[in-house]
């Protein structure tokens, strides 16, 4: 196998087996987020479809992510670190009902790297928890996380919530399950600030980046 497909077929597997020296050997050629969006994340995206085929069980998808985190974590100091003082904080957290905070996660590392003070809140957040911290920690954004169909929708009560609770931020949501179009027609109406939908994390970047201008 070539390099490239060991470290997909690292998370395919759910395998830490010469994860190390693969991830290792492909800075030498890549940088750290080429390698997650491309070789891992690539892995990632044949787990997703071999479970819709059932042929693989949750726990093992839970290696894989377990995997994926690994590679993550390895590669993050060897990530671009922006000196600039702080240009903003944001709350981050996976919605109500979904567990899944592997993007999430690498959201709030690239964020950090690029100035950003994050209040990583976790999975499975309720409204009230999100208005809750809001309150506490004065924040200039808030992102929301989630993967599952059911998600999107909770994304359109969580806007409402923090609408009803006076919260008007700009909110940057993300996630598998959601698109630019559900974030406009079903998200956005339902909140008094700005929403904005980010496709991948360098995305959610941008985005905050020009909030914060
Ligand atoms: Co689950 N899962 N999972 N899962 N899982 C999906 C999402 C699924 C699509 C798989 C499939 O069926 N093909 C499917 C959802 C179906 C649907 O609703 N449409 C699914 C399901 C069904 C489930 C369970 C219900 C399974 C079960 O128990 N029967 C269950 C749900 C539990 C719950 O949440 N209540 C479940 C559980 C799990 C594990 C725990 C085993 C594990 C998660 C471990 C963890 O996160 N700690 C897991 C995994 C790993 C996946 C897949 C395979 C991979 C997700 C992932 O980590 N991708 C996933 C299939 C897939 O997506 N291909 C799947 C890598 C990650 C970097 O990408 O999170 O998409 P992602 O983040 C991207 C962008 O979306 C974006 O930036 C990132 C890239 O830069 N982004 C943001 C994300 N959040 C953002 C926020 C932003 C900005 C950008 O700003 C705030």
């Amino acid at each position: 196998l070539s390099l490239e497909e060991r470290l997909g077929s690292y998370v395919v597997e759910g395998t830490k087996e010469g994860l190390i020296p693969d991830l290792q050997e492909a800075l030498n050629k890549y940088s750290p987020l080429q390698v997650i969006n491309g070789p891992l994340m690539r892995g990632m995206e044949q787990v997703g479809k071999l479970f819709n085929n059932n042929e693989l069980i949750v726990a093992e998808v839970l290696q894989s992510a377990e995997v994926m985190k690994a590679s993550v974590n390895y590669l993050e100091p060897f990530m671009e670190k922006s000196e600039t003082s702080v240009k903003g904080k944001i709350i981050l957290a996976t919605v109500k009902g979904d567990v899944h905070d592997i993007g999430k996660n690498l959201v709030e590392i690239i964020l950090s790297n690029n100035g950003y003070k994050i209040v990583n809140l976790g999975i499975k957040v309720p409204p009230e928890q999100l208005i809750e911290a809001f309150k506490r920690e004065q924040p200039d954004a808030i992102g929301l996380s989630g993967l599952l169909v059911k998600s999107a929708q909770q994304m359109v009560i969580t806007a409402q919530d923090l609408r009803s609770a006076g919260v008007d931020v700009p909110i940057l949501v993300g996630g598998a399950a959601l698109t630019r179009k559900f974030t406009k027609t079903r998200i956005a109406p339902e909140y008094d600030g700005v929403v904005l939908y980010a496709k991948d994390a360098m995305d959610g970047l941008d985005i905050a980046n020009k909030l914060s201008d």
